[in-house]
């Protein structure tokens, strides 16, 4: 039966879009920094049944039917033959968890829409602990059912989440049955059109999370920015730091809750209060985190019932006129912009040393700051980029034209917003939380983005807030920008084409911008396409000379002839898959703007970007 009470027909149009069918409930809150808990890993292969119709969650007139007549019951045709059973996960072909389904199997290629995925896993659980189901991310909708019993649904490709199976474990064999599903949605968060390959799958780990009654759920330490008492001569600055503690369970009132830094002699006490939070602030004078000294500090956060660790940096970030201020200094970010791709196969990112071949990709270029486009990257990526000194943009996936008016578009919006904030609010990496790429302007649009402004300050007023906007002309070779969330952004950040989605490679000697607002400009995107290995004249598409010229000039217009230009994020790392790129024999269904290869072969610009940032970088 549909809890909400929409009539079948409208649920069966709306298909996984519908609000939630009985059992299909929110995630439980999250619990954040998931490496540190007790927990066993789910990943493996998982027996997978793809399914066009929804056969396995509809019957023959598109109703949707419940637990036990659907394929979260986990029924086999082998168990029973006298019954009429035409379906069993035991008999179905498998895919690795986690990865999407699009590069592990051939037929998979092209396939948007539901896949059933069965694993089946032994627990032993224990009196007074609790249990979670923890996913790193589904793409895009998940509903997620633990012996035949539907619990959850999820929607957003790109953030985890945690569903509570407490008392609901056997010892042997349990089932967990997920319906995945990567339908395009034209009212989804992403809209049904983008540049970037719709991978479908459970994309990141699962795990199998074991806590105490009362835990902590989530924390966060942050730097204030301003230095408390005197600056003493190569001493560190005095901050204050501040913060709170979740605590998750029914002892959770009135608890003392631990906060130790050894390193920086800190150890002090706070109080939860009736809804289990505590509220802390102190002094420290902690070694600044920075690209040049990604230091971080080991802390312990304790209840008498739960401890955690965790390793986190202090910084400040803010902007001066025309300039972005990293620990009070001007720092210019030297960035690349990077999609979730491993080098090689082109499957989504799921291993450590997959990350780091990236982010070294990076550091060769002398970056000191990356773009994580277009959604938030795993959380391995965060953490290795924080050690490897890298500065982090972190974005969710609000592109192009998404629905602005449709009340659900927000809420999901919003909802993903949380889920990336609140996973990686102690990452002092991740200086730019940003809230949309390339939209286009409207009343109802700028809204939208300004609520989403609005929710990302309450929850972090650590961190600059920006969007990737749009140029406009002011007239024949003068552009700016000229959009009204200005008013709610710190940075004039925008994508710029000049000399590729234009006329020619001239056009870019004769652009000159303006600016109104005494605010940093940061080119979150400039780049051309080429063909690892494709040369020929300067003037033909797609050969690396084409590419290298392009970012010769616009390093030099951006250099010369943009007021406030405080970095930059070219686009791209490494080509990536996108349906939007037709042309045979030269993308193959890759937009070619890496500066390497999709194998990872450095292309003529990679050099030209390599050399320019180490000029900055006073190598
Ligand atoms: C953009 C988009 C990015 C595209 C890129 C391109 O402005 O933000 O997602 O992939 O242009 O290559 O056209």
């Amino acid at each position: 039966m549909n809890r909400l009470g929409i009539s079948g027909i409208a649920a069966a149009l709306l298909a996984l879009s519908a609000p939630a069918f009985a059992g299909e409930e929110p995630a439980a809150p999250m619990i954040i920094n998931i490496a540190d808990r007790a927990s066993v890993s789910l990943d493996g292969e998982w027996s997978t049944l793809v399914d066009q119709y929804g056969i396995g969650y509809y019957d023959y007139r598109k109703e949707p039917v419940p637990d036990r007549k659907s394929f979260f019951a986990d029924m086999s045709y082998d168990d029973n033959p006298a019954k009429l059973i035409e379906y069993s996960f035991d008999r179905a072909p498998k895919l690795r968890v986690p990865g999407d389904w699009n590069t592990q199997k051939e037929k998979l290629y092209l396939y948007e829409g539901m896949m059933w995925y069965r694993t089946k896993f032994d627990a032993a659980p224990q009196p007074g602990k609790r249990y979670f189901l923890y996913f790193g991310a589904v793409a895009n909708t998940a509903v997620v059912a633990v012996n035949g019993k539907r619990l959850a649904r999820h929607e957003g490709g790109f953030t985890p989440f945690n569903i509570e199976v407490t008392g609901m474990l056997k010892e042997k064999d349990n089932s967990l049955v997920m319906l995945v599903d990567n339908t395009r949605r034209k009212d989804g968060v992403p809209t049904d059109n983008s540049d970037w390959w719709n991978y479908g799958g459970i994309t990141r780990s699962v795990r199998l999370v074991e806590m105490p009654e009362t835990f902590i759920r989530d924390y966060s330490l942050k730097l204030d920015s301003e230095i408390v008492g005197k600056v003493r001569r190569n001493r560190p600055e005095k901050h204050r730091i501040y913060g709170h503690v979740q605590l998750d369970g029914p002892a959770a009132a009135g608890k003392t809750v631990k906060i130790s830094i050894p390193e920086l002699k800190i150890q002090l006490n706070a109080e939860t209060n009736a809804s289990g939070r505590a509220t802390f602030i102190f002094t420290a004078a902690p070694s600044l985190w920075s690209p040049e000294n990604p230091k971080l500090y080991d802390i312990t956060i304790s209840v008498d019932t739960d401890e955690t660790r965790d390793r986190i940096g202090f910084r400040y970030v803010s902007t001066s006129g025309r300039q972005i201020l990293l620990n009070g200094k001007p720092v210019f970010l030297r960035g690349i912009s990077i999609h979730e791709e491993n080098i090689g196969s082109s499957s989504r990112v799921t291993k450590a040393e997959e990350c780091r071949q990236l982010l070294s990709l990076a550091k060769e270029l002398n970056c000191n700051f990356v773009r994580l486009a277009h959604y938030p990257h795993n959380e391995e990526m965060v953490r290795m980029a924080e050690e490897m000194g890298l500065l982090i943009w972190s974005e969710i996936p609000v592109y192009w034209t998404i629905s602005w008016t449709n009340p659900d578009t927000y809420a999901n919006a919003q909802q993903q917003l949380e889920e990336m904030i609140t996973r990686d609010i102690n990452r002092a990496a991740i200086i730019i939380w940003s809230i949309a790429n390339e939209t286009p302007i409207s009343p109802e649009r700028t809204a939208f983005l300004a609520k989403l402004i609005a929710r990302a300050r309450e929850m972090d007023g650590t961190r600059l807030v920006s969007a990737a906007m749009e140029k406009v002309k002011v007239k024949k070779g003068l552009f700016t920008v000229d959009d009204p969330l200005l008013e709610y952004t710190d940075l004039i950040s925008f994508n710029q084409y000049t000399g590729w989605y234009g006329k020619d490679l001239a056009e870019i000697d004769n652009t000159s911008w303006t600016f109104a607002r005494e605010m940093p400009v940061f080119i979150s995107e400039f780049g051309a396409g080429a063909l690892y290995g494709f040369h020929g004249d300067v003037n033909v598409r797609f050969t690396e000379e084409y590419m290298e010229e392009c970012y010769r000039r616009n390093i030099r217009m951006m250099s010369e002839r943009m007021p406030g230009f405080s970095g930059c994020s070219p686009w791209i790392l490494k080509d990536f898959r996108s349906p939007r790129r037709a042309l045979v024999g030269i993308q193959d269904d890759f937009n070619r703007k890496g500066v390497v290869s999709d194998k990872g072969e450095r292309k003529k610009a990679f050099y030209v970007l390599q050399d320019w940032y180490g000029k900055l970088a006073g190598k």
